[in-house]
């Protein structure tokens, strides 16, 4: 069970600002009542809603390394977006070939990730990660609607060609063709989905692209062709952001985790 300390901190800064904010107002000034008090339940309203107890999340566990998290990419995409609202979380490692009856009795699907959201666990990671953002708006992470899909074709394509056998079954050009499409959308409107901000779409994609190049690399020495610039650089970006760097798995555990359906 490790809990990311990191985060707290920043919680610590969000109040201390909050408060000098404040200061540099009129909470300390004699003639205004009105500002004084309207002042004191800004503070309040802020205190309530950026210190909070770390969020329980059950997380796939390592199954290489003991203790480390695991290779699953929609419990990844919902630490990017805890790490990306700056909000604690104490991470229940669940060793999903030997699931704890515990977890099975809150988890209906016994899937990851869950997270437990006003006393309640919450399934699946596009019902959490909407869940955070209504009740943790700052910063918002939602992607426009016409957006949202961008990409979205990638992991499957990637799959089908990853389990190929015949090189001629046109799954690798499938693979190519979502590549080339999202590699057109960064160059025109990047350098994330959305411009210039991350949003959700990143925050599911990222991880995705994370298992493709360690999947493709080592089982196929396959990698993104260097006519697709902007959806390296696109990847590269993602891959070295702090929050990623925290959140994302060992390769070995990438490679490890797509083995029985590479030999399947
Ligand atoms: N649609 C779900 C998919 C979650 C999922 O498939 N999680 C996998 C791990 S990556 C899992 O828990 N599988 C259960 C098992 O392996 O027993 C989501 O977006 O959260």
């Amino acid at each position: 069970m490790a809990m990311s300390t990191a985060n707290l901190p920043t919680t610590a800064i969000s109040l201390s600002s909050s408060i000098k904010t404040l200061g540099r107002f009129s909470l300390f000034s004699n003639n205004s009542h009105k500002i004084k008090s309207f002042n004191r339940r800004a503070l309040l309203v802020k205190m309530s809603s950026s210190v909070s107890d770390p969020l329980e999340i059950c997380v796939k566990a390592s199954i290489t390394t003991p203790g480390k998290l695991g290779d699953c990419p929609f419990t990844q995409r919902v630490l990017l977006t805890l790490e990306e609202k700056h909000l604690p979380y104490d991470m229940k490692m669940i060793d999903l070939a030997n699931k704890p009856e515990w977890f099975l009795k809150v988890s209906p699907e016994g899937k990851v990730p869950l997270i437990k959201l006003d006393d309640k666990w919450l399934a699946d990671s596009d019902v959490i990660t909407q869940s955070l953002d209504e009740k943790y708006p700052d910063p918002p992470l939602s992607t426009p609607p016409e957006k949202a899909s961008i990409g979205s074709k990638i992991f499957s394509t990637f799959i089908g060609f990853l389990k190929s056998k015949d090189q001629s079954d046109g799954t690798e050009q499938a693979l190519l063709s979502e590549l080339t499409s999202f590699n057109d959308h960064i160059e025109k409107n990047g350098p994330f989905i959305n411009g210039k901000d991350v949003s959700a779409a990143d925050l599911a994609l990222g991880p995705k692209l994370y298992h493709l190049d360690i999947a493709l690399a080592h089982y196929k020495q396959w990698s993104v062709p260097a006519s697709l610039p902007y959806m390296k650089s696109y990847m590269e970006k993602i891959f070295t952001m702090d929050s990623f760097i925290k959140t994302r798995a060992l390769p070995e555990d990438v490679i490890a985790g797509w083995r029985p359906k590479v030999m399947g």
